[in-house]
């Protein structure tokens, strides 16, 4: 797509992986004359292994937002600059490829033998608290330490060096519980802007809904609608960088499954869910500040 689009559309790495592959993204930064700098939306997908719809939607809005002669689409790419990680966990995503399809963490190898870090329980937020576990054998071990591993590091970096009050968004996608989560996730308390999210996300629902006549449960926190988990992405996002619009987007799908096949229905329904939520957050004036 970045040689397609070369005046648009740049690959970008936010690093290595621990087996050495980029954490490769897109940044999709159109001109528009007098302004120098348009609000930052971020997506991560891919940081579970095994949720490969997440991968193969977020490659599909990519082309969407580069590609869709639908001017509410064109709109949207030309209002932000995009930030889009379809696969954040690369060796997790070719083990789980080439030897276990319900691989979830990352490959890293710990002391006791046992492989991998759940990256969504490895960030420094309430890190080794909730939904986790110490034991480097489980699926929801958390690490070390907060940022043990080369994959969350790295992308906290790449997060960091923006400056906070351009980055408006940011946006997870996991799969498949159908669901759509807002920070915390390990409270059940309404915190920050939960109430703008909550109509926001309302929004973006009706707009998928749409689509395919699909109904994800919420928006409510995990605790809510979920289990508790803390140190994951979107709450350290949240916590540390003060981002206004954090949630996270559970896709459909069973054990995991999803056909190639049916990927444009969640990629179809995923772009206008976005639609839907940045066309209400901008009707709640979260894009209303100048930037510079
Ligand atoms: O457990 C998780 O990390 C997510 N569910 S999944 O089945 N995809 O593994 C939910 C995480 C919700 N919280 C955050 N994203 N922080
Ligand atoms: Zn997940």
């Amino acid at each position: 797509m970045s040689r397609m689009y070369p005046k648009w559309a740049k690959v970008v790495s936010a690093g290595k992986s621990y087996e050495s592959r980029d954490l490769l993204g897109l940044r999709i930064k159109t001109r528009t004359p007098g302004v120098t700098q348009k609000p930052i939306i971020f997506i991560e997908s891919g940081i579970h292994a095994r949720e490969w719809i997440t991968p193969a939607t977020t490659t599909y809005f990519i082309n969407q937002l580069l590609t869709s002669t639908d001017p509410a689409i064109q709109a949207m790419r030309e209002q932000f600059e995009w930030h889009i990680f379809p696969t954040v966990n690369p060796d997790g995503y070719q083990y789980s490829c080439d030897y276990n399809r319900l691989w979830r963490k990352t490959r890293s190898k710990s002391s006791n033998g046992c492989y991998g870090t759940d990256p969504n329980r490895n960030w420094d937020y309430n890190w080794m608290t909730a939904g986790t576990s110490n034991d480097p054998c489980d699926d929801q071990y958390g690490g070390t330490k907060p940022f043990s591993e080369a994959e969350t590091t790295n992308l906290k970096n790449y997060l960091s060096h923006f400056n906070p009050a351009h980055l408006k968004a940011y946006i997870a996608f996991h799969s498949d519980a159908q669901r759509l989560l807002l920070p915390y996730s390990d409270t059940a308390k309404h915190l920050d802007n939960y109430d703008d999210m909550v109509k926001i996300g309302k929004v973006s629902k009706i707009y998928g809904y749409k689509v395919n006549k699909a109904i994800y449960l919420g928006p409510g926190t995990a605790k809510e609608i979920l289990y508790p988990v803390s140190g994951g992405s979107m709450d350290w996002v949240k916590y540390k960088l003060s981002t206004p619009l954090v949630l996270t987007y559970e896709l459909r799908g069973t054990h995991f499954e999803w056909p190639s096949s049916r990927i444009y229905e969640q990629g179809d329904e995923v772009t206008q869910m976005l639609l839907g939520l940045l066309t209400e957050a901008r009707k709640l004036g979260y894009f209303d500040s100048k930037l510079q």
